[in-house]
Order: C-alpha cells, then sequence, then structure tokens
C-alpha cells in the first residue's frame, strides 16, 4: 500500500490502516465496535476524512491514493462484519446455562409424609388380598350415619363431630367423618367375597390440638364372606402390625363401643412401653350387613378403621399432628 501524505486528516492510507486494525482488535464489546465504526466508518470517520483530502492531491497521487483508500474501506468492512459475527455467536443465549458457576444440589419433589403412610399401610394389605378402593369426602347421612346403625338423633351420632355442608339445614349433605360410608356404599353394590381397604379424607367439626386435627386421613378395612370370625380379624390386624412396626410387635384388642360393629374393639400396640390405642375394630354389625341387602345368616366380616397421621406421629416420634397439614419444609423435606 503506497505511503501517502497530504489527505485533509494528515494521517497516510497506511497509518490509517494500522490505527483501525489497532482498534478494531482491542474492541471487545459491542459499545465499543459501534464506537469503532462511527470513528472509522462514519460520516465524519476517518476514511471519510482521509478520502475528502484526496481533491487536494495531484491527479496522479490522487488516482493512486483514491484507489488504496476504498481498498481499506472494503478491507476494513469485512474485518468490522466479522468481528460483529463473532460477537453475537459468543454472547450466552437467553436460559443458558453458565457452566462456570459452582455446582449446587438440585431440589426435587416427594410424596407428602401422610401419602407415604397410606401407601404403606394399603400395600400391607393388599399383600394380604385387600383390593384398595376410594369414596367421596362430600358425602350422604345415609351412608355416614343411617346405614352404619346410627340413627338420627341417636347419641351416638355426638362421637363424629359432623361439618355440614349447609349449616343451617343441617339436612342430609355432610364432609364425611370417617371412612366408614365406604362400608355400606360397597357392599350396596358388590356380593361378597369382600376385602377392601379405603384410604381418604375425613373432616369433623372439633378444635384443633397435639393429636387432632379437623381434617385428617384414614385408612378403612372391610372383609365379608361366609365363615369370616374374630380369629381372621385378630389374625389379620395383628400381621398388620407386625408389616407397619416389626416383627417383635405385641398387640392388644380390648372392647370397645362403635355402633356398626358387634363385638367391637380397639387394638393397641406395645410402644416404647406404653400400650397406645391404633384403630377401632369389630365383627360388622349385623344390622349394617342387612341395610345392604346380605343374608346376615349367611355372610359374616369384620372391619378396622385408623389414623395413619397417628401411625406416622408412633413410627417417627412426631409430637404434633398438626405438622402434617401446615406445609413447613422443615417438616415436609425430613421424609
Ligand atoms: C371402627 C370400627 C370399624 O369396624 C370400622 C372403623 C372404625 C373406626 C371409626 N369409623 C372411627 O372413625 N373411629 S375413631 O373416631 O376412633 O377414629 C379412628 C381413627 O381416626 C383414630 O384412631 C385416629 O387415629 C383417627 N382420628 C380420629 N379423629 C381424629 C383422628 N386423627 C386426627 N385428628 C382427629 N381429629
Amino acid at each position: 500500500m503506497p505511503k501517502t501524505e497530504g489527505t485533509q486528516t494528515g494521517e497516510t492510507v497506511e497509518e490509517l490502516k494500522l490505527a483501525a486494525v489497532a482498534a478494531l482488535d482491542s474492541a471487545d464489546s459491542n459499545d465499543q465496535l459501534e464506537a469503532w465504526r462511527v470513528d472509522f466508518m462514519g460520516r465524519k470517520g476517518r476514511l471519510t476524512g482521509l478520502l475528502r483530502g484526496l481533491g487536494s492531491l495531484e491527479i496522479d497521487e490522487r488516482k493512486v491514493v483514491g484507489a488504496a483508500a476504498n481498498r481499506l474501506r472494503g478491507e476494513l468492512e469485512s474485518l468490522f462484519e466479522e468481528r460483529v459475527n463473532q460477537s453475537k455467536s459468543s454472547q450466552a443465549p437467553v436460559g443458558s446455562i453458565d457452566i462456570t458457576l459452582p455446582g449446587r444440589k438440585p431440589s426435587h419433589g416427594g410424596l407428602h409424609p401422610s401419602t407415604q403412610m397410606i401407601r404403606e399401610i394399603t400395600q400391607a394389605f393388599n399383600e394380604m388380598g385387600f383390593q384398595t378402593i376410594e369414596g367421596p369426602e362430600v358425602e350422604l347421612e345415609k351412608y355416614n350415619f343411617d346405614m352404619l346403625n346410627i340413627p338420627a338423633d341417636h347419641p351416638a351420632r355426638d362421637q363424629w363431630d359432623t361439618i355440614w355442608v349447609d349449616d343451617d339445614t343441617h339436612n342430609d349433605v355432610l364432609l364425611r367423618t370417617h371412612t366408614s360410608p365406604m362400608q355400606a356404599r360397597t357392599m350396596e353394590t358388590n356380593d361378597p367375597p369382600i376385602r377392601v381397604i379405603v384410604p381418604g379424607k375425613c373432616y369433623r367439626y372439633e378444635s384443633t390440638d397435639a393429636t387432632h386435627e379437623w381434617h385428617f386421613n384414614q385408612v378403612e378395612g372391610l372383609a365379608v364372606d361366609e365363615g369370616i370370625t374374630f380369629a381372621d380379624l385378630k389374625g389379620t390386624l395383628y400381621e398388620f402390625a407386625r408389616r407397619i412396626f416389626g416383627p417383635s410387635m405385641k398387640v392388644r384388642f380390648r372392647c370397645d363401643f362403635f355402633p356398626f360393629v358387634e363385638p367391637g374393639v380397639d387394638m393397641s400396640i406395645e410402644w416404647q412401653g406404653n400400650w397406645l390405642e391404633i384403630m377401632g375394630a369389630g365383627m360388622v354389625h349385623p344390622k349394617v350387613l342387612e341395610n345392604a341387602g346380605y343374608d346376615s345368616t349367611k355372610y359374616t366380616g369384620f372391619a378396622f378403621g385408623m389414623g395413619p397421621e397417628r401411625i406416622s406421629m408412633l413410627r417417627n416420634e412426631i409430637t404434633d399432628i398438626r405438622h402434617f397439614f401446615s406445609n413447613d419444609l422443615r417438616f415436609l423435606t425430613q421424609f
């Protein structure tokens, strides 16, 4: 390239080239590239100034310098374009991963502690031949009470403080207070033999404390067939306790009253030196069998109901049932 003097800016083409290439090399942001473009290639830029100054040169020199300056313009335009493309491709796309950041433990979800306990309980019964079914949480009075041998105005109803859907009339529709209505529903639509296990949410109009919630889960069980005896009830529930609490678990049955069983019992386990009640159970009352259209001289059955949160509390040494429903991750992530 000819060394040419006498242009308007006083710069030779060669000097301009050296300055432009060096400045372009050191431009490392979009703003600096734009500033370079304005400085060298813009309307008032250094290359334009050099071209404008050609008029003051002798005709022969003007031809030579003009050709060199035009070549330089082409070279600088393509160098600039190359740098712009480089800059575009080196910018990380939005949402990309910065692989230079230090590693962090990914957070992951899990099953709620109540769900885990319910699954463990139902699986124990599934393995003993019980089928898992579910039923409605908004229930009719007929199934929650009447068909379970708890007639209207019977004092036994007070045992299950009820949340009515229509609080003024207390009429017909309620939030189920236990999972036992599924006994009546199952028998109404199925013939024996029956072996079902029914997990689900229940609701009671009661104040909360460390062992009581106004909503909680229960797991109900029902077996009906010819020739079922109290020995079947004891054997099944003993096997259940062994599976959930360990092979050396001791259980105790004591008389209890539930209108839908005769005889009725509660089952306790020996836990850290104390007997703790874990469920109600009994032989299905003949009236309940008959309410569902079964011949109570032919069929017998047993039923039981337990609270999975209370069982999880025992096993995991949880002192307050309200932790299960308070959505505190410090509690939930321990399971
Ligand atoms: C009894 C005999 C059968 O043949 C069948 C089922 C039953 C159980 C009966 N339906 C019932 O609801 N009995 S219960 O009122 O004693 O509740 C059973 C279990 O539910 C309790 O042992 C407890 O674990 C849980 N539970 C009851 N009220 C609760 C509660 N859990 C938390 N908060 C409450 N407010």
